[in-house]
C-alpha cells in the first residue's frame, strides 16, 4: 500500500506589520473612553472558555446555528455546487463538519480553506480532517481575517465563504459594511457568502446569554486583563473588575463591560504606561450586534450584495444567509 500524501499547506500572514496586542492597549487605554477589541479574548484561556460559553444552558447562539446546518447544510452545498469551503475565524472545526460532509455526499468537496490566527489550531485541525476526508486538500491562511482576506489562495471550483458564530456582530456597523465589502470583492459570481448573525429579540433572552449563572462568561471577560499582564507585563487585578453585559435597545446590540469597583492604578510596564480608572469606570470590552433580516438585506445591498437563502431556527432566535454577488 502506498503511503497517503497529506495534502496540507499553510501560509502565514502574520508578520511584524502585525497590529497587535500592544497597539490596540495603548491606544485603547489611553482614550477617553477605554476599550479593547473583543479579538484579543482568545488566549488557549480564552478559547476554552468560549468553548464551556458555547456550551451554557443560556447561550442558545452555538446551538442554534448548528441545528440550522444540520438542516439545512445538503440544501447549501446542492444549490452553490460548492467544491472548496473557505472558513474564516475557523478555531476548531465543529460546524464545518456538517458542512464538509455535505459537499462528500455530493460529491463535490474537494479543497477546505482555514483562516485563523492561530497557526497551532490549523495544523491540528488540518490534520484531523485530510484523515477524516481522504483525498481533501486543506490550505490553512494564518492570519487576521480583517485586512489579509488578499492571503486567500484563488479559488478553483466554486466557493462557499463561511462566517459563521455571528462572529460578524464584533464589528461596529461601519467596519461591517466595509468587511462585507471586502467579501463581496473575494467572490466570484459562482461563489457565495454563508453568515452566521444573531438576530434581535426579547432583551431578556439576550442578556441572559451574556449574563450565565455559572459566571462563565464573566472570566471570560475578565481573562482579557490576564492576558494583557501576560503578554505586555501588566498588573491589573482581576478581581477589583466587574463583569457587565446589557442589550443597547438603541444600537441593537449587546455590550460587554468590565468596571473597576474602586479607584485602580495599573502599570503597563512593556508599553511604559499608567493607566488610571475612576472609581466605577468601564472599559468596553465587546459588542455584539444582533440582526434583523431587513437590516441585514441593507448591509449586504450597501456592499453588493444580494440575499439569496435566509434560514433560522424553529424559534428565530439565530439566522443563516447565503449570499451572493448581486446580480443586475
Ligand atoms: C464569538 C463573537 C459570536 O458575541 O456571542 C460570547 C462572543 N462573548 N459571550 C458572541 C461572546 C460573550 C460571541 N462571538
Amino acid at each position: 500500500m502506498k503511503a497517503v500524501t497529506r495534502d496540507i499547506t499553510i501560509v502565514s500572514r502574520l508578520g511584524a506589520d502585525e497590529r497587535t496586542l500592544a497597539f490596540d492597549v495603548l491606544d485603547g487605554l489611553t482614550r477617553p473612553f477605554k476599550e479593547i477589541p473583543p479579538k484579543h479574548f482568545y488566549d488557549t484561556e480564552g478559547a476554552r472558555l468560549f468553548d464551556e460559553i458555547t456550551r451554557l444552558p443560556e447561550y442558545y447562539p452555538t446551538r442554534c446555528e448548528r441545528a440550522i446546518l444540520e438542516a439545512r447544510a445538503a440544501d447549501i452545498v446542492r444549490d452553490t455546487g460548492a467544491a472548496e469551503l473557505v472558513e474564516l475565524g475557523s478555531g476548531v472545526p465543529t460546524k464545518t463538519l456538517l458542512l464538509l460532509d455535505a459537499m462528500r455526499a455530493a460529491g463535490t468537496l474537494d479543497r477546505y480553506v482555514p483562516f485563523d490566527v492561530s497557526e497551532v489550531v490549523l495544523r491540528e485541525s488540518a490534520e484531523n480532517l485530510v484523515e477524516r476526508y481522504p483525498g481533501l486538500r486543506v490550505v490553512g491562511v494564518v492570519g487576521d481575517f480583517e485586512r489579509h482576506l488578499g492571503a486567500l489562495p484563488p479559488a478553483e471550483g466554486p466557493r462557499i465563504i463561511a462566517f459563521l458564530g455571528g462572529t460578524i456582530g464584533n464589528f461596529p456597523p461601519g467596519t461591517r459594511r466595509k468587511f462585507l465589502r471586502a467579501l463581496r470583492r473575494a467572490l466570484r459570481p459562482q461563489d457565495v457568502l454563508l453568515l452566521g448573525t444573531d438576530l434581535v429579540k426579547d432583551p431578556a433572552v439576550l442578556e441572559a446569554a451574556y449574563n450565565d449563572s455559572a459566571g462563565i462568561t464573566a472570566a471570560f471577560n475578565r481573562n482579557v486583563l490576564a492576558v494583557i499582564n501576560r503578554e505586555l507585563d501588566a498588573d491589573f487585578d482581576l478581581d477589583a473588575f466587574e463583569h457587565v453585559a446589557f442589550y443597547d435597545r438603541e444600537q441593537e446590540w449587546i455590550e460587554m463591560r468590565l468596571r473597576a469597583l474602586t479607584p485602580q492604578v495599573v502599570e503597563i510596564r512593556k508599553l511604559g504606561i499608567t493607566v488610571h480608572f475612576a472609581n466605577r469606570e468601564e472599559l468596553r470590552t465587546e459588542i455584539s450586534a444582533k440582526f434583523t433580516r431587513e437590516r441585514l438585506e441593507a448591509d449586504f445591498a450597501a456592499a453588493g450584495l444580494g440575499l439569496r437563502s435566509w434560514m433560522t431556527d424553529p424559534d428565530d432566535l439565530f439566522a443563516l444567509s447565503v449570499a451572493g454577488p448581486a446580480r443586475r
